[in-house]
């Protein structure tokens, strides 16, 4: 354990919370244009796609100054609306420093942005997933409540080493969520809203499985990092997300214990089905099959 209270050292340059200056001033005019390309991209897509809580989101924070955003600008409003500040780091750090993070209201974006020709698809969050996929869900107050929940959970899930069940739980809401509309389904999940493919197949394709959102069903969910998603998580309000942290996570570690996983392309007798997915996509290989 450091000084600092974290058990791993930061990287050169970086504080002891892993944070770094954005410097603003010091990004390249062709980095402002991979944001620019992506945002617009994305927000021609959006509309009738992303919920109300990000369309208005993205226009409370004013993303469309044209280039990269400058935290401290976003700041300002976001602070205002809910108490969340975006920091600036490295890249991923660990998850007793992300869910610190988290718990004190401060979302930690990558500061560096994609290349050019790495548009689609990237391993680690940059500035884009995280600002343009992320920040716009922190101004909705119920989803602030959350997020803030989730990182106090997953302070609490790492003591008792239960963070993977926890992961899934982020995975499925944070990053892949779909959310139920009267006009149909929306997307809220970052990893959907950052990417122009998974805007589309995460509402429109038929492969993938969309089920209602259960705790203990989302946690008992393997997952996929490195393609679209088998399976897609639908909550009936973002209210709804924000109750099912009020529950018992001991009593509910205690029973996944002794619940194996389920298979990532199953149904379950109990799911509430949206979408009984073909799983075209994956047995066609997925990715490969998309570039072939
Ligand atoms: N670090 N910067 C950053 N961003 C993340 O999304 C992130 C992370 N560290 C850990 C982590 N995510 C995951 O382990 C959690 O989502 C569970
Ligand atoms: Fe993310």
């Amino acid at each position: 354990m450091s000084a600092d209270g974290f058990n791993s050292s930061p990287p050169p340059g970086a504080r002891a919370d892993w944070t770094i200056d954005q410097d603003w001033a010091a990004y390249a005019p062709g980095e402002h244009e991979v944001w620019t390309t992506l945002y617009e991209r994305q927000t021609k897509l959006l509309p009738g796609r992303a919920c109300d809580a990000f369309l208005n989101g993205l226009d409370a924070l004013d993303l469309h100054r044209g280039g990269i955003p400058d935290f401290s600008r976003i700041n300002e409003e976001l602070t205002r609306l809910t108490g969340w500040s975006v920091v600036a780091v490295p890249g991923l750090v660990p998850d007793e420093v992300f869910f610190d993070h988290l718990a004190n209201r401060r979302f930690p974006a990558g500061r560096f942005i994609r290349k050019p020709d790495e548009l689609d698809y990237l391993e680690e969050p940059d500035v884009f997933h995280d600002v343009f996929g992320h920040v716009p869900m922190l101004t909705d107050p119920t989803f602030a409540d959350y997020m803030q929940a989730y990182g106090e959970g997953g302070l609490r899930a790492l003591g008792r080493g239960q963070l993977h069940n926890l992961a899934r739980l982020y995975w499925y809401t944070v990053e892949f969520g779909l959310l139920q509309t009267p006009e149909g389904l929306r997307i809220y999940g970052a990893g959907i809203i950052s990417s122009r493919a998974e805007s589309i197949f995460a509402l429109d394709d038929p492969s993938p499985n969309r089920l209602g959102f259960d705790l203990e069903r989302v946690m008992r969910a393997p997952y996929r990092i490195d393609d679209f998603q088998q399976v897609y998580f639908v909550v009936p309000s973002l209210q709804a997300l924000l109750d099912a942290t009020l529950e018992d996570f001991g009593r509910l570690y205690e029973r996944l214990a002794r619940l194996p996983d389920i298979p990532i392309e199953a149904i379950e007798p109990g799911d509430q089905v949206f979408t009984s997915g073909t799983q075209a996509y994956a047995k066609a290989g997925g990715r490969l099959a998309r570039n072939s």
